[in-house]
């Protein structure tokens, strides 16, 4: 059974293999993009047993990437397919962001009824992200319900404030919602940047004045560095300085260095010094979770 359960969408992220612009790249690659399966693919490459639930068209970019995530040692039972609508795409044009083809994906169509199947009985941590309540009605109720589950067993529910704007109607719905999910975590990882944009928090201090109930609380200030807010108090780690090809998905990747030290018992220091680790293998690549380097 897998100690880590992450649920959400997974597109296909097609990028230019070397770091130039979508509008003048000549070679594509096509890789499962999604943050929570990012999330579970990191943990699988440090060697934890980790699942990743959402639900993919009935169509070759959604077995291509069930086979991709599988591949990388992702454990992909709980997986559906719904063949009612299509696999969602992203592109990514480095320098310039990303542009989304999800509307109406099959993923946005994913419910509560996703968890009827799920091990979040026997699984040590669930992870969740702000992504998946801003897809759609049904997607908003299925994380509600995912923290009410894990709030019912032995579990720990790890969520990632992942503010993306192009999703929300507006940043005032976004701050509102994502302040709320996250107070029912146990484990909250946000930017410092994000964090401004959605409620104003000037400093990492602000950030854990508004969000007092996580146990631990991460707020990431990029090159920076992280500080984690906890039983320990407060501890910061600096970045590692780094090459920067393309930053998407090394949020992900720090999240997943940090929450297997965490299920290591491994102090706070230690844990936010992992997800610097992870970070960094992301930061030198175009794509979410780099090939030939696990
Ligand atoms: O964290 C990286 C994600 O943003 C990327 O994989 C795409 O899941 C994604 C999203 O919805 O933005």
């Amino acid at each position: 059974q897998p100690d880590v359960v992450a649920i959400g969408e997974t597109m296909v992220l097609i990028a230019p293999a070397d770091a130039e612009s979508l509008e003048h790249a000549a070679d594509f690659r096509l890789d499962p993009g999604g943050a929570e399966a990012n999330v579970a693919s990191h943990l699988a490459a440090l060697g934890r047993r980790a699942a990743w639930a959402g639900i993919v068209g009935d169509d070759a970019l959604g077995r291509r990437l069930v086979r991709q995530l599988a591949e990388r040692g992702v454990d992909t039972r709980w997986v559906g397919v719904d063949p009612e609508a299509p696999t969602g795409v992203y592109f990514k044009d480095p320098g310039h962001g990303v542009q989304y083809f999800r509307a109406g994906s099959a993923a946005s169509r994913m419910s509560p009824a996703l968890l009827d199947e799920l091990p979040l009985g026997t699984a040590r941590l669930v992870h969740l992200s702000g992504i998946t309540p801003a897809l759609s009605a049904s997607c908003d109720a299925l994380v509600d319900a995912a923290f009410a589950r894990v709030a019912a067993g032995p579990a720990i529910a790890s969520f990632d404030v992942n503010h993306r704007p192009a999703l929300w109607p507006s940043t005032d719905a976004a701050a509102r919602r994502l302040r709320e999910l996250a107070a029912r975590a146990d484990v909250v990882f946000v930017g410092l940047d994000e964090a401004a944009g959605l409620w104003g928090s000037a400093t990492a201090d602000d950030v854990r004045a508004l969000l007092p109930e996580p146990a631990l609380l991460v707020v990431k200030d990029g090159a920076v560095g992280a500080t984690e807010f906890g039983a320990a108090g407060a501890v910061h780690v600096p970045a590692i300085e780094t090459e920067l090809v393309e930053a998407v998905g090394a949020g992900d990747a720090f999240a997943a260095g940090y929450l297997a030290a965490l299920l290591d018992g491994i102090p706070s220091a230690g844990r936010l010094r992992a997800g610097h680790e992870r970070a960094v293998v992301v930061l030198a690549d175009t794509a979410d979770f780099p090939r030939n380097r696990p």
